[in-house]
């Protein structure tokens, strides 16, 4: 945790979760470990991490890493899986059409992985059949910046948010899902206590803790909302005439949609008061220094592209775009997110932010890669490539570096079309996820800190990811895994990278080629890059030409746009219904502090598992007493499509109607809690993007007869309790269960859940009148596992006892304190963890505010909560905040 000084085995890299995109100093040493701490040299975050990241090292090593090929399940060699992947695809191709083939591919590649998997479909398979997990996430946002701007930019930079004096959240958790850039903005806000800040959700996230005003907006109400702005702006005069006139085309199509603008009537859709309206509206008008930041609020949505166009427009309106701290502002969610589209790994478009449709631009890149045949078309979007798998249209498949069994809508069908293709290729760093069970061939990928190459985070600043760790078995960088079948398919000159410096001066020379301006996306000046040049490569932000060779810098301040007239559109969008009351709850899901995604990797950190150790779903508590829902019991969620077991939370931070779910959960984590089981594949029209958090489900409690706790050493073998869920603790892992029925012969089910075979020696408690039973395994001094069973959720102290794992067990006294499940009077319970640098729990926090610690500076100096990442602050104010009240009523 302490900033290792710089030795010379530290290596400079990039974080590979959010697109943020921060600086990471990575120090192996000797036992294995890594030491981690934040670049201070990196403009992405000076020297700060988050949780996520600074838990780094926790996740690399190697447990249920996937270290050599496989084929049906099998090891095998590298030449006899690769030969038949290639033959495989070939024989496809041959027999049924470049059609028949498709990638599926993912915003974690690095560039340089992502161009050649682009390269080989689009320019020698002749397909444009490779779509990404970028569909799921950005897709919206590049729709809705090419429809405006006639390209994929970003306009403006960080810096922008630290100068704003106005800076708009809509559809964004900041402070969880982007944490560094959050806290740029709050020490901004420190600095310049003028600075304002607006957030718009509809739940009341930890985001809201720097926040002056929260608008809890109606699920998808964005775009009537930001009409109704664009609206009052116009009746404000609070436009820029001349902006307008001098560098965009449709402003009156857009402005007759939103004329009049009508309070009352936006109040209705929107969900949000008059006076609450008025405020955000005047507010906005006034401020010229003004930033709207969103994400998946905004982007997930079968309106997402509108909602883009409809946030866009205001700016354009009022002409704040591209100058310092104005501009509308798409973070981007993966590490690489923004070098996938670079590369143009989305099924509508061409490398180097080029057209499929523009044949003088399939032409260019055609010439440019030398390739025997070049795709015309668009191909499958993510969400109708799995339906085309589903049907049969696709004979063989190849998913690199995602998760769709988990992470795409309608889970269930996705890996039901994945059981049925008749080859499907994973490559991934781990053995074991939902997807990789489906796969005929698995291919073992470089991780993070392996792995050697580029990423672009969400301000067109591009970074190296430089590995520390030699790669391990037989795993293989996935460029290199790429090129291989690309020669064996008989592409051998095309492929014949010797390593990812080549990649990256070739794609940086595509950029450049015939780029006299007409193009936004141009690195031409790393156009001859060595590969020392390479190695040294500091981060650097688009566009960087040869010409100028000045670097980055924001876009359309003076119009310059990328249409053929280069001038901005304004799109003229309609809201959508967002009245009609449905009785089903609306399904939000999304994400918490320290998991990513389908916990591949945060899962392997007993710290970033602490947080949250189960799914859960977030009810208001009005909610969930009309249907009879207790704090903390278990919930089924269901509709058409199927039902997840996961635990109640109320709370009055959630919107009524809708309840929000985290995405994290899989098979491997818990029983049946894949939410994306429940999401309806309905898409946005004009990006594809699928609605995820908009799908419907009715909600009731679930029966259990019986409720467990457990902590044990060693991983079960299988799970068939109706409900489980596992998490990673320090020296093993503690699990929440539940059932339907009561278990028969408890002590055989202690003993398979701990793994400790038949006559152990149990040390038991039973109260057969209260249904309480609790057993415990020893061996030696050490704790093998402790079993807690109740008829309602058992009332053990869980960090506590997570604790007890590495605790001896030397005096029969403290076995007995043990299946009490409580500390002693001396050890108060910590409560949940909310400081993961540190474990510190929320008990600690409320009992040292109760003692006179009333900020969160106070509780650092008294805790060290908070003192390190700093990601917990929010949830520390909320605490302390809390606390007061009650002291004071
Ligand atoms: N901790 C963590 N951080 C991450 C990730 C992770 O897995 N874990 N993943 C990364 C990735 S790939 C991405 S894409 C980003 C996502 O980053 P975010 O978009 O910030 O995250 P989400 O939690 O998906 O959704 C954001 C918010 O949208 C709100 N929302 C839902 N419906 C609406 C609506 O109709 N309108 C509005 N205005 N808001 C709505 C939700 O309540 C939620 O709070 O995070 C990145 N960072
Ligand atoms: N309901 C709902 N669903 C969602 C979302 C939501 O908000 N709600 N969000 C969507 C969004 S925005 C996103 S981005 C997706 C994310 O969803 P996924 O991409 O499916 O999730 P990850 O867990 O990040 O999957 C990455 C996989 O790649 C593997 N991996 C890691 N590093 C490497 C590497 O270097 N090489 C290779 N080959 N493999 C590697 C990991 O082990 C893991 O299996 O989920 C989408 N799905
Ligand atoms: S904010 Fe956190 S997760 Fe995102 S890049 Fe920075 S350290 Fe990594
Ligand atoms: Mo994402």
């Amino acid at each position: 945790m302490d900033n290792p000084a710089l030795s010379p085995d530290t290596v400079r890299t990039t974080c590979p979760y959010c697109g943020v995109g921060c600086g990471v100093l990575a120090t192996p040493g000797d036992d294995g470990t890594v030491a981690i701490a934040g670049d201070p040299d990196h403009p992405a975050n000076f020297g700060r991490l988050c949780s996520k990241g600074s838990a780094l090292g926790e996740t690399v090593h190697l447990d249920g890493r996937l270290l050599e090929p496989q084929i049906d399940g099998r090891a095998a060699s590298w030449d006899s899986a690769l030969d038949l992947v290639a033959s495989r695809f070939s024989t496809a191709i041959r027999e049924h059409g470049p059609d028949s083939v498709a990638f599926y591919v993912s915003g974690q590649l690095l560039t340089e992985d992502y161009y050649v998997a682009n390269k080989l479909m689009k320019g020698f398979i002749g397909s444009a059949n490779i779509d990404t997990n970028s569909r799921l996430c950005m897709s919206s946002s590049v729709a809705g910046h090419m429809r405006a701007f006639g390209s994929d930019t970003v306009p403006g930079t960080y810096e922008d948010l630290e100068l704003a004096d106005l800076i708009v959240l809509t559809g964004s958790n900041l402070a969880w899902c982007h944490p560094v850039l959050y806290q740029r903005i709050a020490a901004a806000k420190v600095k310049r206590p003028q600075m304002r800040v607006v957030l718009i959700d509809p739940r009341r996230t930890m985001t809201a803790d720097i926040a002056d005003m929260h608008l809890q907006i109606r699920p998808d109400a964005d775009t009537a909302l930001f009409v109704g702005l664009l609206g009052f702006l116009a009746e404000q005069s609070a436009l820029n005439k001349a902006y307008i006139a001098q560098y965009t085309t449709g402003f009156e199509a857009a402005l007759a949609i939103a004329s009049p603008c009508d309070l009352e009537t936006i109040s209705i859709k929107t969900g949000i008061a008059p006076d609450q309206l008025l405020a955000f509206f005047t507010l906005f008008a006034r401020t010229e220094r003004c930033v709207t930041v969103y994400s998946q609020g905004v982007n997930q949505s079968a309106s997402g592209t509108d909602k883009v166009n409809a946030i866009i427009n205001c700016h354009l309106a009022t002409g704040r775009i591209g100058r310092p701290g104005m501009g509308p502002f798409s973070v981007t969610g993966q590490p690489n997110a923004m070098g996938g589209r670079e590369v143009g790994g989305l099924a509508n478009m061409l490398a180097s932010h080029m057209q499929i449709e523009n044949a003088g631009h399939r032409r260019l890149v055609q010439d440019f890669w030398a390739s025997p045949t070049m795709a015309t078309k668009a191909g499958l979007k993510a969400v109708d490539l799995f339906k085309a798998v589903g049907d049969g249209r696709i004979k063989a498949l190849w998913i690199m570096a995602t998760n769709p069994a988990d992470s795409m809508p309608e889970a269930d069908l996705v890996a039901k079309a994945l059981k049925t293709c008749p080859f499907v290729v994973v490559s991934d760093i781990n053995a074991n996820t939902d997807t990789t069970a489906y796969a005929h061939v698995l291919l073992p990928a470089a991780g993070w800190g392996e792995k050697d190459g580029t990423v672009t985070n969400s301000e067109r600043r591009i970074s190296r990811q430089r590995p520390f760790l030699t790669l391990p078995g037989e795993a293989k960088p996935d460029w290199w895994i790429i090129t291989e079948v690309a020669k064996r398919m008989g592409f051998a000159t095309a492929f014949a990278y010797q390593n990812p410096a080549q990649i990256f001066a070739e794609h940086a020379a595509l950029s450049g080629t015939e780029n006299d301006g007409s193009r936004d996306f141009n690195i031409a000046a790393h156009a001859a890059i060595s590969a020392t040049g390479y190695d040294a490569l500091s981060p650097f932000q688009w566009p960087q030409s040869q010409r100028s060779g000045s670097s980055g810098g924001r876009f359309f301040a003076g119009g310059a746009f990328f249409t053929p007239d280069r001038r901005a559109r304004f799109i003229a969008v309609h809201p959508v219904d967002t009245v009609t009351i449905d009785q089903r709850f609306t399904l939000n899901t999304g994400r918490v502090r320290d998991h990513w995604h389908t916990m591949t990797r945060t899962g392997k950190s007993a710290r970033l598992s602490a947080h949250f150790a189960e799914p859960f779903a977030e009810i208001h508590p009005l909610d969930a007493a009309e249907r009879g829902i207790a704090d903390a019991s278990l919930v089924k969620l269901h509709n058409d499509h199927g039902n997840i077991i996961v635990r109640a939370l109320l709370t009055d931070r959630q919107i009524r109607g809708s309840v929000f779910v985290p995405m994290h959960w899989t098979n491997q984590f818990s029983g049946s809690a894949r939410v994306d089981i429940l999401v309806t594949s309905r898409t946005d029209p004009v990006s594809g993007q699928p609605a995820l958090k908009m799908a419907k489900v009715d909600i009731r409690p679930f029966e259990a007869a019986w409720y467990g706790f457990a902590v044990l050493r060693n991983k079960p073998p299988t799970m068939t309790t109706d409900y489980w869920a596992l998490a990673r603790t320090n020296d093993g892992y503690r699990i929440e269960l539940a059932g339907l029925r009561d278990v028969d012969d408890r002590a055989a089910f202690a003993e398979a859940l701990f793994g400790c075979g038949e006559g152990a020696p149990l040390l038991r408690y039973h109260d057969e009148k209260n249904g309480q039973h609790r057993m415990a395994v020893f061996a030696g001094d050490g704790l093998i596992g402790a079993l807690y069973i109740g008829r309602q959720p058992v009332a053990v102290s869980r960090s506590w006892a997570s604790e007890q794992l590495s605790q001896s067990f030397s005096a029969a006294q403290s076995r007995f304190q043990l299946l009490a499940g409580r500390p002693g009077k001396d050890m108060p319970d910590k409560g949940a963890i909310v400081c993961s640098c540190f474990s510190v729990g929320r008990n600690e926090i409320a009992s040292a505010a109760r003692g006179g610690c009333q900020t969160v500076v106070a509780i650092g100096e008294a805790l060290k909560a908070g003192t390190n990442c700093g990601s917990c602050r929010a949830e520390i104010r909320g605490i302390v905040d809390a606390n007061l009240v009650q002291a004071a009523e």
